[in-house]
C-alpha cells in the first residue's frame, strides 16, 4: 500500500468572521478539516502579512497546514471550499477581503491538468492575475512560487518539499524572494 500523498495547504484571512478575528478563523478552518475526516500532520506559525495588491485590503494572517485524506484532489478542493463557506466566505470580488482562504498548494508532487496548462496559468500576464481565474484544478498552486505569504509559512512545515516544474525546494524558493518581501512577514 503507498502512503496517501502529503497535501500542502496555504489560510489566509482579512475580515473577521464568526469564530473571531482571522486568527481565530484559521485555527477553527483547522479543526474543520479534521471534522471532514482530513488528518492534520503540522501547522505553521501564523503571520501577519500586507494585503497584496497593495490597497486590496487590510493586513491578512497566513499560515500553512500538512494534512492527509482521502480522495481525489478535486474532492480536497471542495472540502476546503466547503469550510471557506461555513466561515462566511463571499466570493465578491478576484484577490477581494475574505474571512477565509484556503488554497491547494500542492498533493505530493502531482502536476495537474498537464505541463503546458500549468506554463500558462504560471506565466500569465501580471495585468491578468487579477481577471482571469481558472475554471479547473491547477498543482501546484501556480502562483505560490512568488507569493512571501505563501512560501515562508510553507517553509516552518515544508522546507524540503520539491516543486515539481520548477525544481526548487520551498527553502530555496523563500531565499529567492527579494529580502524587503521576507522582510514585511512578521510572525504574529
Ligand atoms: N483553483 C485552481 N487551482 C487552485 C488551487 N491550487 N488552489 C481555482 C485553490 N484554487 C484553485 O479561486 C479561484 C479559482 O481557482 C477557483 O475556482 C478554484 O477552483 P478562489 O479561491 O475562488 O478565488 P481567490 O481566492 O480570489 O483566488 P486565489 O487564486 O485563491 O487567490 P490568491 O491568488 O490566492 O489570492 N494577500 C496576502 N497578504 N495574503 C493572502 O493570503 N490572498 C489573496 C488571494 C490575495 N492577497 C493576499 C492573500
Ligand atoms: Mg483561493
Amino acid at each position: 500500500m503507498t502512503a496517501a500523498p502529503k497535501i500542502l495547504i496555504a489560510l489566509g484571512g482579512n475580515m473577521p468572521s464568526d469564530a473571531g478575528a482571522p486568527e481565530a478563523t484559521l485555527m477553527s478552518a483547522l479543526y474543520a478539516m479534521e471534522h471532514a475526516g482530513a488528518q492534520v500532520h503540522a501547522v505553521s506559525e501564523f503571520y501577519r502579512t500586507p494585503c497584496f495588491p497593495v490597497g486590496y485590503g487590510p493586513d491578512y494572517v497566513n499560515a500553512a497546514a500538512k494534512i492527509t485524506c482521502d480522495g481525489e484532489p478535486d474532492q480536497v478542493l471542495a472540502m476546503l471550499h466547503d469550510i471557506e463557506a461555513q466561515f462566511g466566505r463571499e466570493r465578491v470580488q478576484r484577490w477581494g477581503r475574505r474571512t477565509l482562504d484556503l488554497d491547494l498548494v500542492a498533493v505530493g508532487d502531482l502536476t495537474l491538468p498537464d505541463q503546458r496548462i500549468h506554463a500558462e496559468w504560471r506565466n500569465l500576464p501580471a495585468d491578468q492575475q487579477t481577471s482571469a481565474v481558472p475554471d479547473q484544478l491547477i498543482l501546484p498552486h501556480p502562483r505560490m512560487q512568488d507569493r512571501a505569504f505563501v512560501l515562508i509559512p510553507l517553509c516552518d512545515i515544508a522546507p524540503e518539499w520539491r516543486h515539481p516544474i520548477l525544481g526548487h525546494t520551498v527553502r530555496q524558493m523563500v531565499d529567492a524572494l527579494p529580502s524587503e518581501a521576507q522582510k514585511e512577514v512578521v510572525r504574529l
